[in-house]
């Protein structure tokens, strides 16, 4: 998942390692090291193994031992004061000025662009980057990446972990029943995030009604009465072309009326940039409020889905979003994005068509799936 932006952290991660070595100092050697060259001189007595030891007592022919050629003997000697060198470790210290990270700062900025970050965002993880990096006398050991790759996972951890919000939690301890609207462009997992959601809760052990607000694409009622029937959860519907505010005001009457726990309405994909849609997805939340409203976009999408996110949030009040169809290769910026410029967490992620292929979402665990081997 996300392999493009993976690559290129890895890219820069090695990029600023290298000059953070050429920059860096030995202090002093850590202890542990060689302690004497005689050491290494005085042979090391090997007692036999319990397999040696049989075979010797044993009445088989043993294979008279060669001597090791003069020549040999010196080469494994040196072998073996190799082998130890390589734990000389010196404390090392290093200070980087805005100079030593001007180029790679830039190839940073531009691979996250490349990624689909928007340029906001880029700017905001390269400032925090510049800022944890740039100006401090760090000590460091052998392992540079590692100071490279905290400065880069806690920059992108920052900006994505912007008001973190349990759904699980919130439908759980919510006054009953809880709306949840679904709201974004075509085609983008709508209506599929609902049967997955219907499933998720349902396993929960609550109740749950869908309500067949998509009264205008032909065949959308149908798919979700599919989805329905296919989970187990009732589904509210009205006639093709009805009014979709009209089909979820009753599905919250029929969800008070049967103590049902949560309603999930499916609402018809429209343009961000067509108005009198726009105004229609007002009047659905003005008629049968919503405790949430979830923004629905596909992860390949990109900076479009943000520019969508952002644009649906100015006309609704989103609470969250979903990013579906993470399978398929997305480069990843829209994830990074979309939370950051609408100040909404990332809820779920989309992984697949099986209604068991969504991931709760959480900032820490993306942001280590970005810097995985
Ligand atoms: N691979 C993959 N496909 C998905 C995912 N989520 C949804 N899809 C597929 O995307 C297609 C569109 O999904 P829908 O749920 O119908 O999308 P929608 O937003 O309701 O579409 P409209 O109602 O037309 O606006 C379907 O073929 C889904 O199976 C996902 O996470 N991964
Ligand atoms: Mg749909």
């Amino acid at each position: 998942m996300f392999n493009k932006l993976k690559a290129k952290l890895s890219g820069f991660k090695d990029k600023i390692g290298s000059k953070i070595d050429e920059k860096a100092v030995a202090i002093e050697p850590v202890e542990e090291v060689v302690e004497s060259l005689e050491e290494l001189e005085s042979p090391v007595e090997v007692s036999p193994s319990p397999e040696e030891e049989v075979n010797s007592k044993t009445e088989l022919p043993v294979e008279e031992t060669k001597p090791v050629p003069e020549e040999e003997n010196k080469n494994n000697k040196k072998f073996g004061f190799a082998q130890k060198a390589k734990a000389l470790v010196f404390e090392r210290e290093f200070i980087l000025d805005e100079d030593d990270l001007e180029e790679p700062l830039w190839d940073l900025e531009m691979a996250l662009l490349e990624s689909d970050i928007a340029l906001s965002v880029s700017e905001a993880i390269v400032s925090s980057v510049k800022g944890q990096l740039v100006g401090t006398r760090r000590r460091i050991g052998s392992n540079t990446g590692n100071i490279v790759e905290d400065a880069l996972k806690n920059a992108i951890y920052d900006v994505m972990s912007a008001n973190v919000f349990d759904l699980d939690e919130f439908v759980k301890n919510a006054e009953k029943p809880v709306h949840i609207v679904f709201i974004g462009i075509n085609g983008t997992g709508k209506t599929t995030s609902i049967a997955k959601l219907s499933k998720r809760f349902k396993d929960q052990g609550m109740s749950v009604v869908v309500a067949a607000g998509d009264t205008f694409r032909a065949g959308a009622i149908d798919q979700l009465a599919i989805h329905a029937n296919k989970i187990g959860v009732k589904i509210i519907k009205h006639q093709e072309q009805g009014d979709p505010a009209a089909v979820i005001y009753d599905a919250m009457q029929h969800a008070k009326a049967h103590d049902v726990d949560v309603v999930l309405s499916d609402t018809a994909g429209r343009m961000h940039t067509n108005i009198n849609l726009m105004e229609q997805l007002k009047k659905v939340c003005r008629v049968a409020p919503p405790d949430l409203i979830i923004f629905v976009d596909e992860a390949v999408a990109g900076n479009d889905a943000v520019e969508r996110a952002a644009q649906f949030n100015d006309a609704v009040p989103i609470s969250g979003s979903i990013l579906t169809k993470t399978d398929a290769d997305s480069k990843g910026g829209a994830a990074i994005s979309i939370a950051y410029i609408t100040g909404k967490p990332i809820l779920f992620l989309g992984m697949g068509q099986g209604y068991d292929d969504l991931r709760k979402f959480d900032p820490q665990w993306f942001v280590d799936q970005l810097f995985a081997e």
